[in-house]
């Protein structure tokens, strides 16, 4: 009997989880250590103090096993054995804890979580999952004997608006997919999640009123008007979600305490919409479209033409239907003006008006868009290029994107402000020069991300009280061409910065202190949820050898990037129109090269656009006979001559690109 009860104790203390606090992304507030200890019992009983915590109990109690939901009712809250429970409420009325604030105590007897509301109590529940051992976040964690030691966790957000931002629209994301990634962020206590369902490359939405949008529009290439590019070329390519599931997404993320704004891109980014309704493109009596092998690439509404606006009111009075939240993004990104100015409409308008930039058509273009939404109940979410045209609602939010001076114009404008310079919230940028990623707006490193502090940018107290916060956007060019773990590897642990940078209050912010919790009690967390996060990756340079070669194609070259860049080893080279089926690209060597591999490449390095969709490749050993070698995949071939290389041809079997342009790059050569 004694000895039973030694190894019962044994067990208890070898079970027993006293990590403390020291772990926790983000960081807390204020975190104080105790002597007690809090033991589980043989199961997880949850009482809920509150019915609107019914939800949560049932969502904390999915984690933990054997676990029991209670609602404590008179009588029977003072029968309950009451010790080794788990206790969910709500702060009292008068409490002065800022919004999704929390109060977590590691009692003896108890753990209390305490919220200023809903989503304070939801924070709460986060911070004691990370308190628990890292598996307990895969579900089903067995408590039975599990202690945790004892705390007094006080927490607030520093920023309201947490937000990330996904672009489902260039690459698709499977709706299971989006929910595990909104269910994420939750753990990481991010609550908006921004939406991008709609841009030149694909409509993800379903809209019953017009339902060629998503039907049509979801797909690009086959037999689809919209082209492909970014991926995957030749196949039909893309998807989109019901209203159904939408529907079900927005009350799964409801539950985790994140509102998703959705955003419809216009009147620009629209390329997609214009395929599938192409009366809504402006009236241009010119469209030209030799340099694309006859793709029109136009992507603008015509902001004159009265039925877009009856269109517009269809279309988005189903977005607002479907999504609670009080803002819908309503884009203003990088309107291609030139397509209006040659438009008559467009052009007598802004005549009429005495407006001479493009940038005031917009500003209209908004405000009637921005009137529709206000007959939905809604405010309208921009990209800061929406500003300028004059007359943005006052209500409107805006996302300063473009660079730091963009958050401060609009905070100094009065409007809400969510702040983004792509600088340090770009996570499609690369995370170190050797890796994928885009490159345009530099290296944006978890550590470059976590160094953002908006107190730092400038703004006055006044200003500041706009900045309702920080969001981070993945835009999804290169995922489609990517092995399938991209979107992962490149948003963790880049999003664990984030959620400092939106949380933490920023002298509690220090980023070896971060990366010691990432990497000694964090990372473990992320795969607990399965995330295929990145760790620093071991490149070894390749090998290559630069032999004389000559470039020539029955295209022209375009005088930007003229061939003799292939002749020189130099960048890249560029056509100056699409390939057509015929087209071919010669690479002649001055000396038989005897190599193990020959690398061909079209389109861009780091983005997949410019490519020779479709194309064989040949290889001439005497410089006269030339023999089939392959056929490009993704724009790419890796040659493995069997004796010394003369050239090398690519023919084109595709009618454009849905580009301009065709981008070569000098082959790489890898000796023997
Ligand atoms: C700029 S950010 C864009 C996107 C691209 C992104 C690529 C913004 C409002 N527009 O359309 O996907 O760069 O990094």
């Amino acid at each position: 009997m004694k000895i039973r009860k030694l190894a019962a104790l044994a067990l208890a203390v070898a079970t027993c989880w006293c990590a403390g606090a020291t772990g926790l992304v983000p960081l807390p507030v204020s975190v104080r250590e105790t002597k007690s200890l809090f033991r589980f019992g043989s199961a997880a009983t949850v009482y809920v103090l509150d019915p609107q915590l019914k939800p949560l109990a049932d969502y904390l109690a999915g984690y933990l096993t054997p676990a029991r939901v209670v609602r404590p009712q008179g009588d029977l809250y003072k029968r309950l054995e009451l010790t080794g429970y788990i206790s969910l409420g709500l702060l009292p009325e008068g409490d002065t804890l800022p919004a999704e604030g929390y109060r977590l105590r590691v009692l003896p007897e108890a753990v209390v979580i305490e919220g200023r509301d809903y989503a304070g109590v939801f924070n709460g529940i986060q911070t004691l999952l990370q308190l628990l051992p890292p598996r307990a976040l895969a579900g089903n964690f067995p408590v039975s004997g599990v202690c945790l030691s004892g705390l007094e966790i006080t927490d607030y957000p520093r920023f309201s608006y947490r937000g990330m931002m996904l672009d489902v629209a260039r690459t698709f994301v499977p709706i299971e997919d989006v929910m595990r990634f909104i269910d994420n962020l939750s753990h990481h206590k991010i609550n908006r999640f921004h939406w991008h369902l709609s841009d030149d490359e694909g409509w993800r939405v379903e809209i019953k009123s017009c339902p060629e949008l998503a039907r049509v529009g979801g797909f690009r290439g086959g037999d689809s008007p919209v082209w492909p590019i970014y991926g995957h070329w030749d196949e039909k390519y893309g998807g989109y979600y019901t209203q159904e599931e939408i529907a079900r997404t927005v009350e799964y993320a409801r539950v985790r305490n994140v509102e998703i704004i959705p955003e419809i891109d216009l009147p620009g980014h629209s390329r997609t919409a214009g395929k599938v309704y192409p009366e809504i493109l402006c009236a241009n009596p010119r469209v030209n479209t030799a340099q694309t092998a006859g793709y029109d690439r136009r992507n603008v509404w015509c902001a004159t033409r009265e039925e877009n606006y009856a269109l517009l009111d269809k279309i988005l009075g189903e977005v607002c239907a479907l999504f609670p939240s009080e803002y819908i993004h309503i884009g203003g990104d990088e309107v291609e003006m030139d397509q209006w100015s040659d438009c008559p409409h467009c052009k007598a308008k802004m005549e009429a008006e005495g407006w001479t930039d493009g940038i005031r058509l917009e500003g209209y273009f908004m405000a009637r868009v921005t009137e529709i939404l206000a007959r939905y109940g809604k405010r309208p979410a921009v990209w800061n290029e929406a500003m300028e045209g004059g007359g943005l609602d006052p209500g409107a939010r805006v996302h300063g994107w473009e660079n730091r001076k963009a958050g401060l114009e609009a905070a100094a404008a009065g409007y809400r402000t969510v702040l983004m310079p792509n600088e340090y919230f770009y996570f499609d940028m690369k995370q170190s020069p050797l890796e994928p990623g885009l490159t345009w707006a530099g290296v944006v490193s978890a550590e470059k991300n976590y160094s953002f502090d908006p107190a730092r940018e400038g703004f006055t107290a006044a200003q500041m009280e706009c900045v309702e916060g920080v969001e981070a956007t993945f835009w999804s060019e290169l995922y489609a061409s990517q092995e399938h773990d991209y979107l992962d590897y490149q948003t963790y642990p880049r999003i664990c910065s984030l959620s400092e940078v939106a949380w933490t209050p920023q002298p509690r912010r220090d980023w070896a202190d971060f990366s010691r919790r990432l990497s000694t009690a964090h990372l473990a967390r992320l795969e607990a949820l399965g995330i295929r996060y990145r760790t620093p990756p071991h490149t070894t340079p390749v090998r290559r050898i630069t032999p004389q070669v000559s470039f020539s194609s029955s295209i022209r070259e375009s005088t930007s990037n003229p061939y003799s860049n292939i002749e020189r080893y130099r960048h890249y080279a560029r056509t100056a129109v699409s390939c057509r089926p015929g087209d071919w690209f010669l690479y002649s060597f001055a000396a038989p090269v005897d190599c193990r591999s020959i690398e061909l490449i079209t389109g861009y390095d780091f983005l997949p656009r410019g490519i020779v969709t479709r194309g064989r490749v040949e290889v001439s050993y005497d410089g006269v006979r030339f023999e089939r070698a392959g056929v490009l995949e993704k724009g790419r071939i890796t040659v493995r001559p069997s004796a010394p290389v003369r050239a090398l041809r690519i023919v084109s079997e595709c009618t454009g690109n849905g580009e301009t342009h065709v981008i070569l790059y000098p082959p790489r050569v890898e000796p023997r």
